[in-house]
């Protein structure tokens, strides 16, 4: 890689190709595209082994996942949610007809706030939408005690959190549903893609009928489903990436490392704490530059733009800034000021498994010394 080439805040890890030829060979010998052909089987069951869990179903993409997993629980009225995320999460509430109630997130995780929570609860909620935001794991304890005493389900938005493990197991063992993303963006990706975790084998029976227009058999019908499928040329190359993704993560872990290492000492430039109760898998590298450092959030974002460098503000602006979302008694700004100063001042640094340490360096460098 040249000074020249552009470094986007990510890459979608390839695996060789010539790997993957022989899994197109099957689907063209076979004629099965979809509707849960054998590549979809084996990734179901492969996934739920890498990933420590009994219970998963593929979608097309995490955002219908999502909007099936509320479908599933039969939610209504009112759901608690994060302001802090990407816009996905929350229109699937309002795909669901659901009203968005969101909460502060907590400063150090970027994720909702289980006191908080607590205090937006009405007699018209019914569950809580938190998401582990950049693979970080939420107060799953305290979100649990909160719905356990008022009686609320709890769906996680785990887009971010593919194989992390949070107190020695899966961090999607936690809630009552939790979605998986498999975008080209994801640590692990199936181009599109994204999954349900479920408790029991019956919920996981629901999910796929549901994904499926909500058909139980050839001529019966018992939802108003829709079609979240997974297709076969998705689920063979998530088998094939399924083979490469430890080394993947492991690269990211080595270039997480650097950049905590070159960023340890820069005044005004803060990181996520590492944290020992979690297995992460390095998803992203956000920093916050506070007012100690010599140029504002944008400014330095702008500054590597001009040297080909692509950062991003994930998450800003916040999703209650949206105009589908701005006019909600809960999106007043002022009730919201961790989740308001965390956007004003993150921005998410290049991280990607054929990323150079190099390019790493580089990085580090300019952000250190961004006058240089
Ligand atoms: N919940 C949360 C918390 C999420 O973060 C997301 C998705 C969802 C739900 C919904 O899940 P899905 O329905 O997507 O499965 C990206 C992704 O499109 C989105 O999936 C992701 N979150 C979000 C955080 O980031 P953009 O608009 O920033 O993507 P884009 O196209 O600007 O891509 C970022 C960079 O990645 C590009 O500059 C270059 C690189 N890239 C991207 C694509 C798509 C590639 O190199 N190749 C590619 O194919 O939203």
């Amino acid at each position: 890689m040249s000074n020249d080439d552009p470094i986007y805040v990510t890459k979608p890890f390839m695996p060789p190709l010539d790997e993957f030829l022989p899994y197109l060979s099957q689907i063209w010998e076979t004629g099965t595209l979809t509707n849960g052909g054998p590549f979809h089987q084996q990734l179901e069951a492969a996934l739920a082994e890498y990933l420590g869990v009994e219970h998963l179903s593929l979608f097309a993409n995490g955002t219908i996942a999502l909007v099936t997993a509320l479908q599933t629980l039969r939610i209504t009225g009112e759901v608690i949610t994060t302001p802090y995320s990407f816009v996905a999460t929350a229109h699937s509430l309002l795909w669901n007809g659901l009203t968005p109630v969101f909460v502060d997130v907590e400063p150090g995780t970027c994720n909702l706030d289980p006191a908080k929570v607590v205090e937006a609860i009405t007699p018209r909620t019914t569950a809580i939408l938190p998401v582990h935001c950049y693979g970080v794991p939420c107060d799953v304890d305290g979100i649990q005690e909160v719905a356990d005493t008022y009686g609320l389900k709890v769906i996680y938005d785990g887009a971010h959190a593919f194989g992390v493990k949070y107190q020695g197991e899966s961090l999607f063992r936690h809630g009552d549903l939790s979605m998986l993303s498999f975008h080209a963006t994801k640590v692990f990706n199936t181009f599109e893609g994204g999954a349900l975790v479920c408790p029991d084998a019956k919920t996981k029976q629901r999910v796929d009928y549901l994904k499926n227009f909500g058909h139980s058999g050839e001529v019966t019908v018992v939802a108003p489903g829709i079609n979240g499928k997974m297709n076969e040329v998705q689920a063979a190359f998530g088998l094939l990436q399924l083979k490469y993704v430890d080394g993947a993560i492991a690269r990211r872990q080595a270039i997480d490392a650097l950049y905590r290492q070159l960023l340890a000492e820069v005044p005004g430039i803060a990181c996520l704490p590492a944290r020992g109760d979690t297995v992460s898998n390095y998803a992203y590298f956000p920093i916050f530059v506070d007012d100690g450092y010599p140029l504002s959030r944008d400014a330095l974002h702008a500054r590597l733009r001009e040297h080909g460098i692509w950062s991003r503000r994930y998450f800003f602006p916040l999703i209650t800034e949206f105009p589908m979302y701005r006019g909600l008694p809960s999106a007043r700004a002022g009730s919201l000021p961790v989740a308001a100063a965390t956007s004003r001042s993150v921005l998410c640094l290049p991280i990607y498994p054929d990323l150079d340490l190099s390019a790493v360096e580089r990085i580090g460098g300019l952000v250190a010394a961004p006058h240089r």
